[in-house]
């Protein structure tokens, strides 16, 4: 048996037997952003570009991080100095391995919400980035605005900050109160318009506060404090074991915050900064004025097509993406999605040729050495289809086009939350409103009942798509034969 080997941290750097160690001295940076959200997306994404600067010699930029409740990256990483290794893998190339030192810092919010506040309020910050996933955000769709409940109520009554927009806004009151130095606030999660929609939230939260305590609050976050709209983008699964297992094998250290990742990466952040800004453009991202249409198109093309290949892939036991869009079944249904009904609705961006950015997609989705879940990407599809899905349909349905693919992946969503496993148990497909759609499915006396009854969930579909008749007759032919026929039935169908 071997003995176990020594953890990564600053005193064992010089024994990474293979890989990329940090050119810079992590202990000499200092920590100009804060993160909250240090889950492995921002691990592999935004902290790897800092990284980069910070190898150009760009050290103020280290990032002070946060995760919001777990315990488990602040546990993994403080013992590692904040030290963690990126693997790159695809299909042809030997695994690249590189020790990241940009995170200086790694805490839980829940454990110090003064901490965060206090962060968010030093001069020496100048941005805070966010991966706090769609519904960390609480936003109510009905109006767009903050949902007000009780953990939002309880920060806007002045208790230590639990949520993230409480959070940002007792840092930035504090902020505020210390000197008022600029800063940016950049959401990188997979919203429509993300730095717009978190502004609009950050300053609900404020127009809540009482006067006293509001006072010009307000008008200094609309003029000092920005919000850039951001698209991210790459492929990032869930660690697993065998990636430790490895990564421990290569490096001859122990690493407990192993992050994998595709090869392909991408940044575009909105050129609407206050003050100081990380300059990210350095390590490859992209400053522009037009953010929104490489949004819409990532949005509408990577993200719809992967929630349609991730739950055809759970109803058809494909545990992994690349296996699921390997099935020439799959294959075609996305194609067709893609085409039909996603495509017509974006215009791109003049250096974006939609068909090369579809096939590189489904290119990336291919990569074997991924292992990226199928039930990963299915996670919390009510929160999801709103932004790359939802907006596209309505777009389509206002031209008078019935979007059958869309309709598909509303259907295979519904089937996927309620699906039998051959044991009989329910596939675990995490979602917010899990528990309300296999209430309403299981009332429901037809399944054109149950498609409009769950098309009635405001806070997924708006108000107006259960009343769309058509809509509601297409989504419940497919979950009908979902249901009866598996997913060949249903593509029977959809295919006309
Ligand atoms: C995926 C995304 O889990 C999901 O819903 O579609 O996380 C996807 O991998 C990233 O957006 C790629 O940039």
């Amino acid at each position: 048996m071997s003995t176990a080997s020594q953890r990564l941290g600053l005193a064992s750097l010089g024994r990474v037997r293979a890989g990329g160690v940090p050119g810079y001295d992590p202990r000499a940076i200092e920590a100009g952003i804060v993160h909250l959200g240090v889950g492995a997306f921002f691990r592999a994404h935004q902290a790897a570009y800092t990284h980069e600067l910070l190898q150009e010699g760009h050290h103020a930029w280290g990032i002070c991080g946060f995760s919001q409740r777990s315990d488990t990256v602040p546990g993994q990483l403080a013992p590692q100095d904040g030290l963690y290794s990126l693997l790159v893998r695809d299909a042809i190339t030997a695994p690249r391995l590189q020790v990241m030192g940009a995170l200086r810092d790694v805490r839980c919010a829940a454990h110090e919400p003064e901490t965060v506040v206090e962060k968010i309020a030093a001069p020496s910050v100048h941005a805070v980035t966010l991966t706090v996933s769609e519904k960390g955000y609480r936003q109510d769709p009905a109006t767009n605005g903050l949902r007000i409940d009780d953990e939002v109520a309880a920060d806007l009554g002045g208790q230590p900050p639990r949520t993230v927009v409480g959070q940002l806004v007792r840092g930035l009151q504090r902020r505020r109160a210390g000197g008022g130095a600029p800063i940016a606030i950049i959401s990188c999660d997979n919203l429509t318009s993300n730095g717009a929609m978190l502004r609009r939230l950050v300053l609900d939260f404020v127009d809540r506060l009482p006067a006293t305590e509001r006072g010009p609050l307000g008008d200094w976050i609309a003029t000092q404090v920005a919000f850039p709209n951001t698209m991210v983008d790459r492929i990032v699964p869930a660690t697993s074991e065998r990636d430790r297992a490895e990564v421990e094998e290569l490096m001859g250290l122990r690493d407990e915050g192993v992050v994998v990742a595709e090869p392909f990466t991408q940044w575009v952040i909105e050129d609407a900064f206050t003050g100081a800004r990380p300059p990210w453009e350095l390590a490859g991202a992209v400053l522009t004025d037009d953010v929104e249409r490489y949004e819409r198109v990532k949005l509408r093309l990577l993200n719809a097509a992967h929630s349609l290949v991730a739950y055809l892939g759970v109803l058809m036991g494909h545990d992994t993406i690349a296996e699921a869009v390997a099935d020439e079944r799959i294959r075609g249904a996305v194609l067709r999605l893609l085409n039909d009904d996603q495509i017509p609705t974006v215009t791109p961006p003049p250096d974006v040729d939609l068909s090369s950015y579809r096939d590189e997609v489904l290119h990336r989705f291919a990569n074997p050495a991924l292992g990226h879940r199928t039930a990963q990407v299915a996670m919390d599809g009510s929160k999801k289809l709103p932004q790359r899905l939802l907006g596209a349909l309505r777009q389509r349905r206002a031209d008078g086009a019935l979007p059958r693919y869309g309709a598909l992946l509303i259907a295979a969503w519904m089937r996927a939350l309620s699906a039998e496993r051959a044991d009989g148990s329910i596939a675990d497909v995490g979602d917010p409103e899990g528990d309300t759609v296999r209430r309403l499915l299981a009332s429901a006396r037809n399944d054109h009942e149950a498609v409009r009854d769950v098309l009635g969930i405001r806070s997924v579909f708006g108000p107006d798509l259960s009343g769309d008749e058509e809509l509601v007759e297409a989504v419940a032919e497919f979950y009908t034969a979902l249901g009866r026929h598996g997913v060949d039935g249903a593509l029977r169908a959809v295919g006309g």
